[in-house]
């Protein structure tokens, strides 16, 4: 079969292989795939909360609205602006994963919050980890926040916003060639313009107040709302994804706006190690067999699964119209490079007929099952009637996960190629 490479075969999440041993202890596939069913729907209910604080005006609401994919005017968005001050801890679901929950709090340090009872007034418990953000440098109150977060054993986060406002602010003193207009002697700006010194600048200023406020080896993260493919949000998605434990890692990951090229393969990686248990799950169902493929297939799980790997990687008509008027162009050069179906065309007779498609091979996905994926390999040993269904599902979910990974990557640059221009 074209595409299956031994060493490419995902290794499956460790919380998700004690799973798969006690379904396949006994031999018994119904046994098994209910079994597998229940480990897929735990991780499922799994609930993500964060929490976005800093001072008042620092750009929290827009960073909630930008990391639930919203512009600051959709439904669903947090109110932004220079009067939206945020007065209680409010939670913002993300509109596509509600069980992962954005936490706009009200501003540390204002006469209501006080540094000392603030974790306390906006319930610290609740919370998987903070970002704390300033728009400026960061105050004596960002970092007493952070030493008590640190103290309490959670993570945080540092980010810099609205550093396009800085670019700007910059550029200012530049003419159209790059040069700087005027030479004071004393000045500390370069003769040429230059992006990456000026993020550079920014970044280190950050960290030298930081240190100086007693953080050790701070990392700070300088984000604009208005471009979230550029500077250091991609960035800080991974850093968020990889602080956190298996399957909250996952939860947070599925919701991420698909802004990198990184964050596509993180995405792809992570969503490789569930396809032992879904394949497992969807292979022991009391139905009737399918006509032509003499094996029973839970389809209606199969086409929830491939559906939502469209939702993972932004591959249904919503996203893509989303993405179309963000990026500023018509939707149809966007779909121009979508091979795979969307969501919107996944039907139980797609499924079947990929299902069919992979049969074929079934005999020789099963050897490489059994050699590379040792707990599946083993039901598909004991069980003689999952080894045809068993593989043919586990090939037929990763080769479709893989082919949505590479449109949503073909999507991505021809957003970037906008950005450019
Ligand atoms: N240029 C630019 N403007 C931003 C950015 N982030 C936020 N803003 C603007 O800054 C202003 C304040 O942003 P908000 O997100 O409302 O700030 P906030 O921290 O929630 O404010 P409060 O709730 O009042 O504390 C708004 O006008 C935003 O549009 C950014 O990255 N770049
Ligand atoms: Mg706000």
């Amino acid at each position: 079969m074209a595409g299956v490479d031994a060493k490419e075969l995902p290794k499956i999440l460790e919380e998700d292989v004690e799973a798969l041993k006690a379904a396949v202890g006994k031999g018994n596939l119904t046994e098994a795939a209910a079994k597998a069913k229940e480990a897929l729907e735990m991780a499922d209910k799994i609930t993500l909360n964060f929490a976005v604080t800093g001072e008042a005006g620092s750009g929290k609401s827009s960073f909630v609205n930008a990391i639930r994919g919203l512009g600051d005017t959709d439904d669903d968005a947090a109110d932004t602006g220079v009067n939206e001050t945020t007065m209680e801890p409010t939670a913002y679901p993300h509109p596509s994963y509600p069980n992962v929950i954005v936490w706009d709090l009200p501003g540390i340090g204002t006469p209501k919050f006080k540094s000392d009872t603030y974790l306390e007034q906006v319930g610290f418990s609740r919370y998987d980890f903070f970002i704390i953000i300033s728009c400026t440098r960061f105050k004596t109150h960002d970092i007493e926040l952070a030493q008590e977060i640190q103290r309490q054993g959670k993570n945080f986060y540092f980010v810099r916003s609205k550093v396009d406002q800085d670019l700007t602010n910059e550029k200012r003193h530049y003419d159209e060639e790059g040069i700087l207009k005027q030479r004071k002697a004393a000045t500390k700006r370069s003769h040429q313009y230059s992006e990456s010194a000026i993020l550079d600048a920014i970044r280190e200023n950050c960290i030298k107040g930081l240190e100086a406020g007693g953080m050790v080896s701070p990392r700070v993260f300088l984000v604009s709302r208005q471009d979230l493919c550029n500077y250091d949000f991609p960035k800080l998605q991974e850093t968020l994804v990889d602080e956190l434990p298996g399957h909250k890692r996952l939860t947070l990951l599925r919701s991420l706006s698909n802004v990198s090229k990184e964050i596509l393969e993180k995405k792809k990686q992570q969503l490789h190690r569930q396809i032992c248990l879904k394949s497992l799950a969807s292979c022991a169902v009391a139905a009737a067999p399918i006509p032509g493929l003499s094996i029973v297939y839970d389809t209606s799980m199969l086409v929830t699964s491939l559906q939502e790997y469209c939702r993972d990687f932004g591959l249904n008509e919503n996203a893509l119209a989303t993405l179309a008027r963000q990026a500023n162009k018509p939707i149809a050069e966007l779909k121009a490079v979508i091979k795979s179906p969307l969501s919107e065309e996944i039907t139980k007779d797609l499924v079947i007929k990929l299902l069919t498609k992979y049969m074929a091979g079934a005999v020789q996905y099963s050897t490489i099952l059994l050699k590379c994926v040792p707990v599946v390999g083993a039901v598909v040993g004991c069980v003689s009637a999952a080894a045809v269904s068993l593989p043919t599902t586990y090939f037929m979910l990763k080769n479709f996960l893989d082919a949505d990974a590479a449109d949503a990557l073909r999507v991505l640059e021809v957003v970037m190629e906008g950005d450019r221009d």
